[in-house]
């Protein structure tokens, strides 16, 4: 079976790719010209690649128009209720190749460009990931946003255009450094700015009188993207909003005769959209990250109330109206000022009294958490609310005060109770707790995964789901089977569309399971079995370009790709590589299943732990690489700059996922379903979504280690011990003393003596020498599997064919049923 390799016959999959149809062909050549000519200004002598990338981005996006206008057109006539995703991120990626494949355009796009000489997936190369995100929140808004519209429902997306996305990771000397991502640097051809629908944003000034005077403002100036719904003429709309000064913003310095000194501080308005918070679960109590937090919450809330302020049912009915029509989602706390702002407008501007404007705010909104990890929990300081929104603080003020006093009617002198309740923490320089004003200011709370769902219940908001039980939701998060395999994985897709003709699955996942029936047959695991060496081989060319490293195509890609964070244990995948060099060193004639270790992922620029873990890994992988009877049997690639475009070509080539954080941790991952998705097993601990996925395929199909969320409570209760393993376990000490002494780190021995302090401290919350042996045997179990390739491929069919519950689809599906009680109308 090993050996050659087809390439994907153009012909195959056809069904998906769209026909290439002689009309839609021509149609399509015409227009890359005419765009080629009139939009960008070129003719193909001069034009660059990213010219020609452009010009069909038009060409594609102008299939998308007819059909944006249409759908929003409908939404405005037929007025139902709408569904709106508040979020600070939005981590897109690109946007070429889904748009083409949603509209079933992929066929006449690669054969309208072939006759012009020009190859489409090339093209698709220089198009800038939208980097809106730091990594599982923004990207889970992105496959939402996709699955809103495949499903149908009416959905507006609201974010920041933040002019610099996730920064770029380049490794100089083995250590992270990060550069700024201009993305929008060359234009932006799916981005439609809407200044007619400029919003006025006021901050800082104070109240008197009741009312909010001398405010500053700033422009908030709308950019739309269209979202194109799987083949379904649906298209919905992404609003990103980008802060401008107005021409008051320095009416002082204008007044003085500071012409340009004026002009010059517009910079300061404008900054609010400069740069995305590059934090992924970690809170930074920065008052421009508040500023960008109100800047998007009230732009956004403005032009909800304003377009609903058009719709037919609001002049029956007014604000009656208004939650039967209107659905808004924040994504964690990051939008909850969406609670008083909100109540601000009901009250100072529409005149109403508090309990009704309470009723209207508290049933429209909706709140997800995705984090338990309490330096992820936002709590504002009471003074930077103080200066910034002196009435939102009066609104937060009045809510908890009525939020206590039904405390104390529910808990009568409870006092313990009333004050671990209270949204305002007292001691140390008081802060708002805007998980608890989200709960308090919401009809649903809902965690990503079920075992995080409940662990929120017994944890970090136990005193609220006692007193709001009723609230408490699970919604188990999901990918776009769009994007994370019709996309990414042509060679499995074409597999898939042979066995389950017609297409059903691209919406329906759970008609996967219907290949479990080929999990024993020889061609179908053969099929698969090639579909994998092919994308193995396209990463090895990569690779090979990229680093200058040879990889062997046969060793197992064992993947660990996520953000740097030591509740992710990238240093327990570490303990396993160094355990592993040692044992092939201490055994040069023993035989052993190769490997390719392959990590990516990007740490927090101020994260000095995480920036010593990459460190390490890369120390680790030119040890290994640069040592022949080592790198025979372990290799080791740190991809650069890890991202959506780059996880789409790595995640189909991957044989073994890494899942390993700390049980109770990672409240849901989407990662881990990314790679069932594609054929890749799991290896893991029993945490957030893996749970799941478990359940979903047997657990003969899974390799599950380590501590389950009860044990790592009773050892943190009991009393973590690191010494107990380090003095009981000679091959983890010979790891640990390595790394304390110097010996990955030549160059300067103390380097990593932070790492080993950090692990063998009491303290080391994620307990990471209790599950090294667990590990290190399951990692043996999983070698001796795969060496086994029947029974791998088999479990490999498994894990695809078990991944229905995990489509996005699912997911928005449930949002709307439970908690917006908005139509699908797919
Ligand atoms: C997740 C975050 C997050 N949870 C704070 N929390 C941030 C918190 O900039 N900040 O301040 C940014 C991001 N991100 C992730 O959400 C979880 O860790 C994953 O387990 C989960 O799959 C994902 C989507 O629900
Ligand atoms: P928005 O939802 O108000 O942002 O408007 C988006 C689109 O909905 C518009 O471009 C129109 O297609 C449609 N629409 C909104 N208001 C009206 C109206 O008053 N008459 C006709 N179409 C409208």
């Amino acid at each position: 079976a090993r050996g050659m390799v087809r390439r994907p016959s153009l012909r195959k999959g056809i069904s998906l790719r769209g026909m290439p149809e002689l009309e839609n062909v021509e149609e399509v050549k015409a227009s890359f010209n005419r765009h080629l000519h009139f939009t960008v200004g070129k003719d193909r002598n001069v034009a660059t690649n990213i010219d020609f990338m452009q010009a069909i981005s038009m060409a594609v996006r102008d299939q998308l128009i007819g059909k944006w206008m249409r759908t929003q057109q409908n939404y405005h006539e037929t007025d139902p209720k709408r569904v709106y995703y508040l979020s600070l991120e939005w981590y897109m990626g690109r946007t070429l190749g889904n748009a083409m494949l949603n509209l079933g355009i992929q066929g006449s796009t690669e054969e309208a460009l072939n006759q012009l000489g020009l190859a489409i997936d090339e093209l698709e190369e220089y198009e800038e990931d939208a980097g809106l995100g730091n990594g599982g929140l923004g990207r889970l808004a992105a496959c939402f946003i996709d699955s809103m519209s495949t499903v149908g429902l009416p959905a507006h997306g609201y974010g920041i255009r933040y002019e610099y996305g996730i920064f770029k990771q380049e490794f100089v000397d083995g250590w992270q450094r990060e550069l700024p991502d201009n993305w929008l640097r060359y234009g932006n051809p799916w981005e439609i700015q809407r200044p007619e629908s400029t919003q006025n944003i006021r901050m800082y000034g104070h109240v008197s009188n009741g009312k909010w005077v001398d405010t500053k403002q700033v422009l908030a100036v709308p950019y739309d993207t269209p979202v194109p719904g799987y083949k379904n003429d649906v298209v919905n709309t992404l609003r990103l909003w980008s802060a401008s000064a107005p021409v008051e913003f320095q009416l002082d310095s204008f007044n003085r005769g500071d012409y340009m000194g004026a002009v010059i501080e517009n910079n300061v308005a404008e900054d609010i959209s400069r740069v995305l918070y590059p934090n992924d679960n970690f809170f930074e109590g920065k008052e421009l990250r508040l500023k960008q937090q109100y800047f998007l919450v009230a732009a956004s809330l403005a032009d909800i109330i304003r377009r609903h302020k058009t719709e037919p049912s609001w002049k029956e009915r007014g604000w009656a109206c208004f939650p039967d029509k209107a659905a808004i989602q924040l994504n964690d706390t990051h939008p909850s000022l969406a609670v008083p702002e909100l109540m601000r407008i009901l009250i100072d501007e529409e005149g109403k009294d508090w309990d009704e404007s309470w009723k209207i705010t508290t049933s429209t909104l909706s709140y997800t958490n995705h984090t338990v990890l309490p330096e992820a929990l936002e709590r504002w300081p009471v003074s930077l609310f103080e200066k910034l929104l002196p009435r939102h603080l009066q609104l937060v003020y009045e809510i908890n005060h009525r939020h206590m006093e039904a405390v104390k009617a529910k808990y009568p002198g409870d006092n313990d109770r009333l004050s671990r309740m209270s949204i305002i923490e007292e001691g140390g320089g008081k802060r708002i707790h805007m998980g608890y004003l989200a709960i308090v200011g919401t009809h649903a709370v809902n965690g990503v995964a079920a075992l995080h769902s409940e662990l929120i219940k017994k944890t970090i908001f136990k005193d609220f789901y006692e007193m709001y039980p009723e609230r408490f939701q699970n919604k188990t998060n999901g990918i776009t089977p769009r994007r994370w395999l019709i996309k990414a994985n042509p060679a499995l897709t074409n597999l898939i569309d042979e066995k389950l003709p017609g297409e059903k699955w691209a919406t329906d996942l759970y008609e996967l399971a219907k290949l479990k029936k080929f999990a024993d047959d020889k061609d179908f695991m053969r099929s698969i079995q090639n579909a994998k060496r092919e994308n193995k081989l396209s990463v090895c060319r990569l690779v090979a370009e990229e680093y200058g490293i040879e990889l062997d195509v046969d060793s197992m890609f064992d993947c660990h790709v996520k953000r740097i964070h030591e509740y992710k244990r990238q240093l327990l995948n570490v303990l396993h590589m160094i355990t592993r060099y040692n044992e092939i060193k201490a055994n040069p004639d023993k035989e052993f299943t190769p490997r390719t270790v392959m990590f990516g992922g990007k740490c927090a620029p101020g994260y000095e732990m995480a920036k010593r873990i990459i460190k390490l890994i890369n120390n680790v992988a030119d040890k290994c690489n640069n040592d022949p009877a080592v790198s025979k049997y372990l290799k080791v690639v740190y991809f650069e700059n890890y991202r959506v475009s780059l996880a789409e070509k790595i995640i189909p080539a991957v044989d073994l996922s890494e899942q390993i954080s700390t049980a109770g941790t990672e409240a849901s991952g989407t990662g881990n379903m990314k790679f069932m998705l594609n054929g890749s097993l799991t290896i893991g601990t029993m945490d957030g979504a893996n749970v799941e996925m478990a359940e979903e395929m047997g657990l003969e199909n899974i390799f599950i280690f380590g501590m389950d969320v009860d044990e790592v409570h009773a050892l943190g209760a009991k009393g973590y011990n690191p010494h107990e393993f380090y003095d009981n376990n000679a091959t983890l000490r010979e790891c640990l003393d390595q790394i304390r002494d110097g010996f990955w780190s030549p160059e300067d021995p103390s380097m990593f003596s932070m790492i080993w302090d950090t692990l063998m401290t009491r303290g080391d919350q994620y307990m990471l020498l209790a599950d090294y042996q667990s590990y290190i045997d399951k990692q043996r179990e999983v070698d001796e599997v795969y060496r086994d390739q029947k029974k791998w491929l088999k479990m490999a069919i498994h894990n695809i064919a078990s991944i229905g519950k995990f489509n996005s689809d699912r997911t928005i599906r449930e949002y709307a049923e439970e908690i917006w009680g908005a139509q699908c109308r797919n």
